[in-house]
């Protein structure tokens, strides 16, 4: 993959492009779609360099399906990615974190072939202090054959995605995504609007000793992660511990620092939320693809989460995503590997 003629790297459309021509099954109707969920990136990122001046900060007072106080950002981000997806007339369902229900668009009722859920604002407690957050999003084949589609069309096994990735807004704007060939990420050029690709086919690095958890939940954590977290924290440099701990509570920031730099993602579940926090459709899925696509791991502690269909929009899952040598660790502790 040459670069462009201004000597810079190929840009997203050039590149998916490039790989329509060597997957006969992606076609255009599957770049337009990638497409609109970039230009959506590159609002958003626009707005979030912005945010106190135009109002992209605070709170609308509602608190969503979550029981989570919904951001400005949050609700500006959700129905701009529904208008940007209805538009292509590509997607007949679509999820998202901040809709109770899905939205069927009517654009895409007989046309439609895929099926979207994503969670626009990734993190969104970060945004009022001008921290890292993100935008996820999964891509699915429609289910039903045809005519409407229904809450099934979106409740499929994550290995059934065609494409998944996130969209990180911080110190710079970064596209990352998988179609089922590799890892590749993007960094936006805000003076031209453009993503160049600057890190293809991206892995995990084989080793690192960084875990990331909100370790202020341990306290109710069940036996198996208490056991792990004591375990990376232990003093014995023969295997590199202690870890280093980093946490920055945007899920899309510590995945992405993990992807570069190894170590561990982990939301566990605890004594009052045994499921966790982390939601399979459009957090969970969508990092697990992006992860093992990188040589990593994603699972809900004892199974790979791409295996796992999801019973609901929002159902939840304990969720240990990284390098793979870190995620078995925490599988050896739950009694599975
Ligand atoms: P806590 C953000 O709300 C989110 O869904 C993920 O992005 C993030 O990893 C997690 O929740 C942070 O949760 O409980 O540590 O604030």
């Amino acid at each position: 993959m040459n670069s462009n003629t201004q000597g810079l790297p190929p840009t997203l459309s050039r590149f998916i492009r490039s790989r329509q021509s060597e997957y006969p099954e992606a076609t255009g109707d599957f770049t337009s779609l990638l497409s609109a969920i970039a230009l959506g990136g590159k609002l958003i990122s626009r707005q979030i360099n912005l945010a106190g001046l135009v109002e992209a900060t605070g709170y609308t007072g509602r608190v969503n399906v979550q029981g989570e106080e919904v951001a400005k950002l949050d609700d500006w981000s959700n129905e701009l990615f529904i208008d940007l997806l209805s538009e292509t007339g590509l997607v007949c369902a679509i999820g998202s974190e901040e809709l109770d229900r899905p939205v069927f668009p009517e654009s895409g009722a007989e046309s439609g072939k895929y099926v979207v859920s994503y969670d626009p604002v990734d993190g969104s407690s970060n945004i009022d202090v001008a921290a890292p957050i993100g935008t996820i999003f999964s891509i699915y084949p429609r289910k039903s054959p045809s005519g409407e589609c229904s809450d099934a069309d979106l409740l499929q096994p994550g290995r059934n995605q065609v494409a998944a990735g996130y969209i990180l807004y911080g110190s710079s704007t970064i596209f990352c995504y998988t179609t089922g060939q590799g890892v590749h990420a993007f960094t936006l050029d805000q003076t031209m609007g453009e993503y160049h690709l600057t890190t293809p086919d991206l892995k995990f690095p084989e080793k690192s000793n960084v875990y990331s958890t909100n370790e202020g939940n341990s306290g109710t954590w069940l036996m198996p992660d208490r056991q792990w977290v004591n375990y990376v924290k232990e003093n014995d440099p023969d295997t590199g511990r202690p870890y280093s701990a980093r946490y920055i509570g945007a899920l899309v920031a510590d995945f992405h620092r993990i992807l570069l730099k190894g170590g561990i993602f982990a939301y566990p579940g605890n004594t009052t939320n045994p499921e966790g926090k982390l939601r399979m459709l459009y957090e969970c899925a969508p990092m697990a693809f992006v992860a093992e696509q990188a040589g990593g791991a994603a699972t809900n502690g004892t199974t790979p989460i791409l295996d796992l269909t999801p019973t609901g929009l929002h159902q939840r899952s304990p969720f240990y995503i990284g390098s793979k040598r870190e995620v078995d660790l925490v599988g050896a502790f739950h009694g599975t590997t």
